[in-house]
This record gives structure tokens, sequence and C-alpha cells, in this order.
């Protein structure tokens, strides 16, 4: 059986376990505390992630796999969450997949998904992050600006179907608000949250 080494409240690892359950597919969760450096020892570093983070995606034949979005294409291969898996356009497809898989890690996940984390966490908000918090602030918002115009016209973010990028950015989009990010300017993101909380076999971060 695959494994997944998880933590309960992060975005990155849910992304993993809604596609998994999306596709069907039975996986085991290893949940680790990472407020307390459970993937920065020695056994971790060395035989699941030398970046010390989760998810990571073990396969069957102990192999390891570590980032939510390399983990999403793996994934999802062969499957119609992969856009453009079995049409004419799907070269252009996957490459708009990615492009919005790398805005999400970019410019994304490091603002609004960091500031949540200070804040649900209750991390020590040391000189330095105090510093930070203003932009980090502001780039979310810019992310969110950006998603909002793409949506205006579409219904998802690569093509017209939901794929991995939807997964990859409603991960942290949904929980904006506990990190403080006011959504009520963006009726287009909103409607979008709701199109992708409707689709089949879709959990929640917290299941
Ligand atoms: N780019 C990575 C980011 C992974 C990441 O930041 N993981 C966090 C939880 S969301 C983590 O493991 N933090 C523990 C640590 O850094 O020690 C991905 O998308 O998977």
């Amino acid at each position: 059986m695959l494994r997944l080494h998880d933590s309960a409240t992060s975005g990155n690892a849910y992304k993993v376990r809604l596609l998994l359950t999306q596709l069907g597919i039975p996986f085991e969760r290893i949940e680790y505390d990472i407020d307390h450096g459970a993937t920065r020892t020695p056994e971790f570093l060395r035989d699941k992630n030398a970046n010390g983070r989760i998810p990571v995606l073990e396969l069957e034949d102990g192999r390891c796999l570590p980032e939510s979005n390399a983990i999403l294409w793996y994934l999802a291969e062969g499957t119609p969450f992969l856009p453009g898996a079995r049409d004419d356009g799907g070269r252009w497809l996957r490459a708009q997949a990615l492009q919005w898989m790398c805005f999400e890690q970019y410019s994304h996940e490091p603002n609004i998904a960091t500031v949540r984390y200070w804040i649900t966490h209750k991390v020590e908000m040391t000189a330095e992050r105090e510093a930070a918090l203003p932009g980090k602030r502001k780039w979310g918002v810019a992310a969110l600006e950006v998603m909002e115009q793409h949506l205006g016209a579409r219904t998802f973010f690569a093509g017209d179907a939901y794929s991995i990028a939807d997964i990859a950015i409603y991960a942290y989009t949904h929980v904006a608000d506990q990190g403080g990010f006011d959504m009520e300017p963006f009726p287009a993101i909103r409607a979008w949250l709701k199109r992708v909380a409707d689709q089949p076999r879709h959990i929640a971060i917290t299941d």
C-alpha cells in the first residue's frame, strides 16, 4: 500500500490526501509533528526527504517522492486529473496546469500558507517574521488578484475541467481566511472554491 508521510493541518499534504481519495487509491497515513522537528531527524533526512519536509509519498517498493505538486503529477498521470490526457490539446493544457502549479509554489504558498501557519500554529513572531509579514500579506493578496482575474472568465485553472492545478491551488486558498486574508473582494475565487468542493469524493482538510 502507498504510504503518505503526512501532517494533519498541512495544505501541501492535504493536496495529496484529496487526490488519492478522489482516485480511490487506499493509503496509509504517517503523521509527523512538524512543529517539533519530526521531519528533521537524521533518519527522515536520510530515508524520506533530504529537504526535511512532508508530504512524502512512499511507494510500495520504498522509493520516496517529496514535493506536493510532483506527487500530484505522479498520481494523476493517465487519469482525467492530469488535463489533456485524452485529447489533441493535451500538451498545451498540461503546460497550463504546470504553469499554475509553479505559480502556486512561488507566488501563492510562500505568502498565504506561511502567514496561515504562523497564525494557526501560534509560532513565535520573531523580529524577522514581523518584518516579513507585511510583504507576505501584500504578495498573498497580489496572488489572489491574479487568480480572480483568471477565474473571472473560466471555470477551472487549466482548460475547462477540474484538474491537479485546481487541487494544488485550492489547498491553501480555501483556508486563506485563517491567515487573515479577506476573501470578500474575490467573488470569482469564491465561486471556484465551491465548484472544487462540489467535486465527487471531495474531502475536507480536517478529514
Ligand atoms: N514545496 C513543498 C513544501 C513542503 C512544506 O513546506 N512542508 C511543511 C509542511 S506544509 C513541512 O514539512 N514543514 C516542516 C519543516 O520544515 O520542518 C511541497 O509543496 O511539498
